[in-house]
């Protein structure tokens, strides 16, 4: 088998020796750890092909992995050894789109460009911005996360309420199935009805469907002169409100995000600026474009909100938007156990009582531990991270926040996926049915269940 995969990728490209495939094997968090016979490192769309009808013929399963940002664990193989031993084979593969970087030309009247599965959101904005546009995507793991990725997570991040998830930025897909087979479906056409969108089933799959060899995505104007603001509020309401208000008087809302004091005094304590001068329980930075004077008119948007204190810079505002992205990071430096990161959505309507809800955990004294709640306050969906939780309280910590989470019509995973993370609560987000028709979708497009075992369906 490995000599075979060999002949199709070239030697350096098949890894087996630890210290070269440790740094795939552990994700982002370091929550989860696999095991594979090899790290293959394809670098076209063919030898992807190649190596999936070699896979299928063994009955080998298949792991895809991109930039490994993903916070669910389903970039990373099962743990157990005897994954794929019932059919003979010696475990899963684990397949890197690393080397597959290439990015077509911009088709600047199309306004859509085509790349390569492994090529990095910060390169896919780079071309986009060469050419005079944007890629509707961005998120703090820009320089990592792939086009792979963030399709098959169908990632939201920072854009979301502006753009739109990841699914809506896709005009083509280029994918190998379970089988080899090649799907392919490319055209900037904005309209096509032909039958199923494919496309579209496949954002979110997280790598159980198809590899990802390739994505056409649609791009949006560049961001034109932006205001970034950030304010203190007592309540999450009065937030909202400001968003809607902000729409209503004609300024386009680019991005909204919320953080807690706890959050920001995590990040200060990481060497990051406290953004005001008061502390205020919750903080939300706001970046807005318009005509005329943007800046006066954020000034009188929050003087009518009657906000206190605020800062106000012109875009891109890197330190402020630092002090929310670096969230994640100062949060996994800084908590004794591993991290309980759960990423989920509410209503707009019923986010204050979540985040009233969440924080309460707080105060459980029979299981402790420490939150931190932030997230993208325009989408309602709230980061739930849970520091120095004890490892025995973790699962019930995890249910106390579905359960409340559920209670006010949410979704236990707004924009990371399942994984391998979430399938014991899968059935809180979908019904029977619901979940018999996604199963069969999946066998339909993996019958012999060779990709990604374990990740959404357990
Ligand atoms: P990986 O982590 O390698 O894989 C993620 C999943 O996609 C796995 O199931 C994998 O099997 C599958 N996959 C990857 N490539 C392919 C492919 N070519 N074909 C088929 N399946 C594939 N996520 C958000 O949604 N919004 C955010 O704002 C956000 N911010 C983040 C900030 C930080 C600091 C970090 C560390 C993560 C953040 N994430 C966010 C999570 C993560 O970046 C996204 O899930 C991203 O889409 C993962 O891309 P990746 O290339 O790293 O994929
Ligand atoms: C973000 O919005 C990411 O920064 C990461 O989705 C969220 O760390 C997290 O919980
Ligand atoms: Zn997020």
């Amino acid at each position: 088998m490995l000599s075979r995969l060999r002949d199709i990728v070239g030697d350096q490209h098949v890894l087996t020796d630890p210290d070269q495939t440790a740094g795939y094997l552990t994700d982002w968090t370091g929550r989860f750890t696999g095991v594979a016979s090899a790290v293959v490192r394809p670098r076209t769309t063919a030898e992807v092909a190649a190596v999936m009808s070699l896979c299928a013929a063994e009955c080998v399963p298949v792991c895809v992995q991109g930039g490994n940002t993903g916070l669910v664990g389903g970039s990373i193989p099962p743990s157990g050894p005897d994954v794929g031993a019932e059919r003979g084979a010696a475990g899963p593969l684990l397949l890197s789109t690393t080397r597959m970087t290439d990015i077509g030309e911009v088709d600047t009247i199309g306004r859509c460009v085509g790349v390569q599965a492994g090529v990095t959101v910060e390169a896919v904005d780079a071309a986009a911005a060469a050419a005079g546009l944007a890629f509707g995507v961005d998120l703090a793991a820009r320089a990592s996360a792939t086009a792979g990725g963030v399709v098959a997570t169908n990632a939201g991040g920072i854009r979301m309420i502006r753009h739109g998830n990841t699914r809506a930025q896709i005009l083509g897909i280029e994918a190998v199935l379970a089988d080899g087979r090649i799907l392919r479906r490319w055209s900037s056409l904005v309209k096509d009805n032909v039958g199923y969108d494919l496309p579209g089933l496949l954002a979110g799959s997280e790598g159980t469907l198809a590899v990802i060899t390739g994505v056409l995505f649609r791009l949006v104007p560049a961001l034109r002169e932006t205001i970034v603001a950030v304010a203190g509020f007592d309540w999450v309401s009065d937030a909202i409100a400001l968003i809607g208000t902000a729409t209503d008087r004609g300024l386009t809302v680019e991005a909204a995000e919320i953080m807690t004091e706890a959050g920001v005094d995590l990040v200060h304590s990481h060497g990051h600026r406290r953004p005001l001068a008061t502390p205020a329980p919750y903080l939300v930075l706001v970046e807005v474009s318009g005509t005329g004077d943007v800046e006066q008119a954020v000034v009188d948007l929050l003087a009518a909100a009657g906000i206190a204190d605020a800062v106000l810079e012109p875009g891109p505002a890197r330190a402020l938007w630092s002090i929310r992205e670096s969230h994640t990071e100062s949060i996994a430096r800084s908590t004794a156990t591993p991290v309980v990161k759960l990423d989920v959505s509410v209503p707009i309507r019923a986010l204050p009582q979540a985040f009233d809800d969440l924080s309460a955990l707080a105060a459980d004294d029979a299981r402790p531990c420490r939150p931190i709640l932030f997230g993208h306050v325009g989408d309602g969906n709230i980061h739930v991270n849970l520091l120095d939780v004890a490892e025995d309280d973790t699962r019930a910590l995890t249910e106390k926040v579905f359960a409340i989470v559920t209670a006010h019509g949410g979704s236990i995973s707004a924009e990371h996926g399942i994984g391998r993370a979430k399938t014991d609560w899968t059935h809180l987000g979908r019904s029977d049915v619901d979940l018999a028709v996604m199963r069969s979708v999946k066998d339909t497009f993996d019958p012999n269940g060779l990709l990604n075992p374990g990740v959404i369906f357990g």
